[in-house]
């Protein structure tokens, strides 16, 4: 990936993420490195290359401790070394209670409004600060050996308590967090205890600058600190919020993905050969394929979206047939009981719907559970004449995106829920609200019936924007506001 200018770069980077960028795992009597898994991670090594800067995450690997030293450090791409990768180690019982339970079984059903999933126990609080703590002490003890006043950028909700600890310990440092998911209205946020609510936004506030997906998150956390800190002042004009004679920005970040590199990855001859197997499989002549590509999530909607077909099916029977349900789905955080439940829940109404709806020579929805490589995906969005995402809520969805950059012939149709950050930007596509579900059914109908002409020309707009505001665009824009927020923090030192 071509990277942006660094000019702004001075500070030494710390970057902290719960997922660590390589993972040492024991195969086969040896040690093997799982490389970068996922967008974000390979979007954020390539500076941290660069930079030779350090990273700082959960060590998940069960050969982790093998390779690092005593200090939990390895350098890091193994073949060709560039930066430090610094391992935090978890009790299981901190994976529990931080990872699984406050992170994951509060704060994410929190987020995504999922009220009546919000589980909040004393122990799983505890674990999250004690979590948080210990990851906080690392990123100092890394700023103590780099030496100097380090650019600290924190990742997503894992972390709230992270910055202002971090503040505390290292007052020169620039501190900034980019929020991942959606940021909840304050009604929402007000049904965790007072206390923690309190100490959630008192941790943020330890940031220079705030980084949400979207404008309404941005807000709603604006709201939320003016309803548990009546003593904050925000100035909207400069997007800054003073409290304790502090200053903090908020800032909206639209996140991507690497266009370029999904663009060459659905041009290769065996993409190109995956996707006509795809086809010839599955939508021959004049058969089409829909497809969609999820982590097994309930914010993803994949229930709905399999209700949306089965009251098409069952309304419209001459639709039977013309088309064929590709669902890309990895499992996910199976060790959360609702998540164990959601995939139970998917799999048998793909099994009782294959059973009412099949015929001799087609089977409606296909489904692939697992997690594939990235040029199958790739094939997945190039082989597709509908792409549907049915999110409940999601911070941004990188899965429209890719699917935008890897349709390099221009056509194609993206079906995308308006609950979906993504939405906001991507105002060509079919928007949809999957709580609807006859409404939902039509617009997979007005999809499916789309005239080439308007596929195209809503396919030029939609790759029209996915490609002049790219991960290289979304890096540059992040990294030159933490620096504009740095020069104002030396500007302030300078005045006292
Ligand atoms: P996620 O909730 O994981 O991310 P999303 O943005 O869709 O959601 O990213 C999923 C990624 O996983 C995509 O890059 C996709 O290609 C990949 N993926 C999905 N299914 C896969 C499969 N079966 N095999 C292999 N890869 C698969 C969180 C937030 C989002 C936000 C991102 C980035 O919830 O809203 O967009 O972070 O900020």
């Amino acid at each position: 990936m071509p990277l942006p200018n660094l000019p702004y770069l001075d500070r030494p980077l710390i970057l902290l993420s719960n997922r660590e960028p390589y993972e040492h795992v024991h195969r086969g009597g040896g040690i093997e490195v799982r490389p970068p898994a996922g967008g974000l991670v390979s979007a954020l090594d390539p500076i941290l290359r660069r930079t030779h800067g350090t990273w700082v995450a959960w060590a998940s690997g069960n050969a982790d401790r093998t390779v690092a030293d005593d200090f939990g450090r390895v350098s890091v791409p193994p073949e060709d070394p560039a930066y430090t990768l610094r391992r935090v180690w978890l009790s299981e019982d901190d994976v529990e209670g931080f990872y699984l339970g406050f992170a994951n079984s509060a704060l994410w059903p929190l987020c995504h409004l999922f009220v009546s999933m919000v589980d909040v126990r004393r122990s799983n609080w505890k674990s999250y600060v004690r979590a948080n703590a210990l990851f906080s002490a690392a990123v100092v003890q890394e700023a103590e050996r780099i030496g100097g006043a380090p650019m600290v950028w924190v990742h997503d909700y894992h972390f709230a308590l992270v910055p202002a600890t971090i503040r505390r310990t290292i007052p020169g440092a620039l501190i900034h967090q980019f929020w991942h998911i959606p940021f909840p209205p304050p009604d929402v946020f007000g049904i965790l205890p007072l206390g923690v609510q309190g100490a959630l936004i008192r941790g943020l506030l330890g940031n220079d600058l705030m980084e949400f997906q979207t404008d309404g998150y941005a807000r709603n956390f604006v709201d939320c600190l003016s309803r548990v800190l009546p003593d904050a002042r925000f100035d909207a004009d400069e997007a800054r919020i003073e409290f304790e004679g502090r200053a903090t920005r908020v800032g909206v970040f639209p996140i991507s993905i690497d266009v370029a590199e999904w663009a060459r990855l659905a041009a290769l001859p065996r993409t190109i050969e995956m996707s006509d197997t795809l086809r010839q499989r599955y939508a021959p002549g004049a058969r089409q394929l829909v497809v969609s590509v999820d982590r097994m999530d309930y914010t993803k909607g994949i229930v709905r979206r399999l209700r949306a077909l089965e009251h098409m099916w069952r309304s419209e029977p001459e639709r039977r047939g013309t088309f064929t349900m590709l669902l890309v789905a990895t499992p996910s955080r199976t060790d959360i009981p609702v998540y164990a439940r959601l995939e139970h829940d998917v799999l048998d109404q793909i099994v009782r719907l294959n059973d009412e709806f099949r015929t001799l020579d087609w089977t409606p929805i296909v489904l692939v559970h697992d997690n594939v490589d990235a040029d199958l995906l790739a094939a997945v969005y190039r082989a597709a004449d509908v792409c549907v995402v049915s999110s409940l809520q999601d911070g941004m969805n990188l899965v429209a995106k890719e699917f935008i950059a890897c349709r390099t012939n221009g056509t194609g149709v993206l079906v995308l829920s308006r609950f979906a950050g993504a939405a906001d930007e991507l105002s060509s596509a079919l928007p949809v609200n999957p709580f609807f579900i006859d409404a939902f059914a039509d617009t997979l109908g007005v999809a499916l019936d789309m005239p080439a002409q308007e596929r195209a020309s809503r396919m030029a707009q939609l790759r029209h924007r996915v490609s002049n505001a790219t991960i290289e665009d979304w890096l540059d824009s992040i990294l030159s506001a933490a620096e504009a927020a740095g020069r104002t923090l030396k500007a302030d030192a300078a005045a006292l």
